[in-house]
């Protein structure tokens, strides 16, 4: 099970952009590293540039990104 707190390093209860790479290497050993920036605007649905828990989970288990 994929845990919001693994993919939070800092701990401040929001996965940013770094972050979020992290955690895309994990979901996916061969991702690029490409469209970060993309993904991050997909999966933040209220645009505040990071992922709170939330938006991570519905992320996680979206069928499409
Ligand atoms: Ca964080
Ligand atoms: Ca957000």
């Amino acid at each position: 099970m994929t845990s919001f707190n693994k993919f939070d390093k800092n701990g401040d209860g929001r996965i940013s952009c770094s972050e979020l790479s992290a955690l895309m290497q994990q979901l996916d050993p061969s991702w690029s590293g490409g469209d970060l920036t993309k993904l991050m605007a997909q999966a933040d649905d209220n645009g505040d540039g990071t992922l709170d828990p939330e938006e991570f989970v519905q992320f996680v288990f979206s069928p499409s990104r």
